[in-house]
This record gives C-alpha cells, sequence and structure tokens, in this order.
C-alpha cells in the first residue's frame, strides 16, 4: 500500500509523518528541515508492508515531480494537506493539487483521497484568522477532486488522539469489513475494568484504554519489545501461530499476553480481584473477536 503526503513546503508534511509513526512529539517537529526532494519510509501494519512517501513542497521539486511524474503512480492513497495557518497559500496549493489531478486522470489512476485541513489548531495562531481560513479553504479545495469523492478531515498535530485515529483508519482502508470489529473493540474497552491494549505484532496501538502508552501508532518501547519477544517465542519454541503468555507479581499484578495468527496482540494488565463477572465475559467475549478479527486478516492477505 502506498501513501502519498503531498502540499507546500512547510505544510506539516513531515511533521504529521513524525508524530504518528516516529514517536515525535509536536514540539520537537518545529526543529524539522524541510524534505530535500522526496523520502520513503516503509511501516508494517497489520502484516501488511506499508510505502508511505513525504513529497517534499519546495519549488523547485514540485516542478520535477511534475516533469517527472512516475514517481506520483501507484499511489493508494493520496493525502493532499492544507496549511490552515498560511490562507495566503492557498491558490498556489491549489495549483499544485489540480496539476497532480491531472496526472492521476492522463494516466487513468485513481488513488483515494484524504484531504487534510492541517493545522488546525491554536498553537502560535489567532482562533479567529484560524475559523476564517477554514470557510476560506473549503471555499477553494472542496471542488477539485470531486470526481474522487474526498474524504476532508481537519487535523493537527496537537491533536494526537483524532489525528491516530484518522491514520489507523486510513491504512484500515484495505480491510473495510474489519472497522466494525474495531468499533466494537473500542466500546467493549470502556466498559470492562482492566486495562487493555489491542495492537499488531508490530507495534501499531488499534486501540487502548490506558492513559500513556502510545505515542502516535507505536506503541510503548517495552511493551513493544514484550509483544516482539513472545512472538518469537510463538514461532521458535511453540510452532504456533498462536500462543499466550502470562507474568504474575507477587502483588497481585497480572498481565496477559495472547498472540492471535501472528498478527494480533492483546495485552490485558489487571490486578488480583480488580475483575467483576461481567468484566470477564466481556473480556472473554472480546478474545473471541480478536480471534475472528486475525482470521480475517489472514483471509485477506491471502486473497
Ligand atoms: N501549529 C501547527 N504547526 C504544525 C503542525 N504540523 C506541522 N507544524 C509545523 O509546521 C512546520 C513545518 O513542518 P514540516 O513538517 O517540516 O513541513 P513539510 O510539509 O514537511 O515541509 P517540506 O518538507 O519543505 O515540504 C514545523 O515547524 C512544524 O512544527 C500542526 O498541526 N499545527
Ligand atoms: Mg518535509
Amino acid at each position: 500500500m502506498k501513501i502519498s503526503l503531498i502540499g507546500l513546503s512547510g505544510c506539516g508534511k513531515t511533521s504529521l509523518y513524525s508524530v504518528i509513526f516516529a514517536e515525535k512529539t509536536p514540539e520537537e517537529t518545529k526543529r524539522l528541515s524541510p524534505t530535500i526532494l522526496y523520502e520513503t519510509r516503509r511501516h508494517p501494519f497489520l502484516g501488511l508492508e506499508i510505502s508511505i512517501f513525504d513529497f517534499g513542497g519546495q519549488d523547485q521539486y514540485i516542478k520535477e515531480y511534475l516533469d517527472k511524474p512516475k514517481i506520483f503512480m501507484g499511489t493508494d492513497v493520496l493525502i493532499p494537506v492544507v496549511d490552515l495557518h498560511d490562507p495566503n497559500s492557498f491558490n498556489k496549493s491549489k495549483k499544485y493539487f489540480e496539476d497532480v489531478i491531472k496526472l492521476y486522470k492522463e494516466n487513468y489512476q485513481k488513488p483515494k483521497i484524504c484531504l487534510f485541513y492541517h493545522k488546525y489548531d491554536t498553537e502560535d495562531y489567532q482562533k479567529e484568522l484560524l475559523d476564517t481560513n477554514i470557510i476560506k479553504a473549503r471555499e477553494i479545495f472542496s471542488d477539485i477532486f470531486k470526481d474522487y469523492k474526498p474524504q476532508t478531515f481537519l487535523t493537527s498535530i496537537y491533536d494526537q488522539e483524532n489525528l491516530t485515529k484518522i491514520f489507523r483508519d486510513i491504512l484500515m482502508g484495505s480491510y473495510s469489513e474489519l472497522k466494525g470489529h474495531i468499533e466494537k473493540a473500542e466500546k467493549h474497552l470502556r466498559e470492562i475494568n482492566a486495562r487493555i491494549i489491542i495492537s499488531d505484532i508490530s507495534g501499531n496501538v488499534l486501540v487502548h484504554n490506558v492513559q500513556g502508552v502510545s505515542s502516535g501508532l507505536s506503541l510503548r518501547a517495552d511493551l513493544r519489545d514484550f509483544i516482539s519477544s513472545c512472538n518469537v517465542i510463538r514461532e521458535n519454541v511453540f510452532l504456533s501461530d498462536s500462543a499466550e503468555f502470562k507474568g504474575n507479581s507477587e502483588e497481585g499484578k497480572e498481565l496477559q499476553l495472547y498472540i492471535f495468527k501472528y498478527i494480533l496482540a492483546v495485552l490485558i494488565m489487571k490486578s488480583e480481584g480488580e475483575l467483576d463477572p461481567e468484566s470477564s465475559e466481556k473480556i472473554r467475549v472480546l478474545l473471541k473477536d480478536m480471534k475472528l478479527f486475525s482470521d480475517i486478516i489472514v483471509s485477506i492477505h491471502s486473497e
């Protein structure tokens, strides 16, 4: 799956990448330099290889891509990024997007389009201006992708929770039938009185109900390492697709890890006697559903 981020220089493409996939804080992005030409990064997600193309937006690079457009081709998801803090750039940005769309049309390609109205925040910016800019941006951009039925999002690296969900749903795009499972799990997690994290084997968090265990899509490093080690044991010692691991402390803290079909990890953290019968039942249902979820992923992969 190829995801392409396009937009003028400074609109926030590399920041988006850094916060969601590379465990950077929003503050750290203030020190990013403009991207030279373009950068490609690979990221495994639910056993699928995702390539993220971050197209530097300085004028000379845009000219180069438009002259040799092959690099844009084969994009599954195009994310045009509009900088809401820079209304003077809207028309220039529109021109760039129109040129790219024209190339896709000429080549009979139809990527899914997720238009980001980005920097939707008041970090070093006035609220009143932001509101005016959104109205102006919608007037300028809402029409240019209309043949592609674009999805539009108001995004900000300062609202990581929302941004992570947007990216998770974009990445799950190739598994549309799975969205319902994730939403159901989300609902369950709100009702269970244990701390639960559902991620893939590479440590991309899909759903959780614990504060501070993830940065963007990435699970905290110690838990990620734990899952990764258990996954190696599953493969090399148990020689099975799925396995269960357990840890207990003398104080009664308990950690359980379920690995389903070498793809999905469900981590449950609780204290002794903490679980009420209702939550136990809900965990049982949740695990059953996640097993099904991983079966579906495997069947999609083998298609
Ligand atoms: N307020 C605010 N600032 C942001 C946001 N996203 C990125 N920025 C800031 O925008 C500036 C430029 O970000 P970059 O990610 O380097 O921009 P870029 O689109 O990659 O630029 P090029 O590589 O030149 O194409 C940085 O100072 C970021 O901190 C956001 O959501 N809100
Ligand atoms: Mg950049």
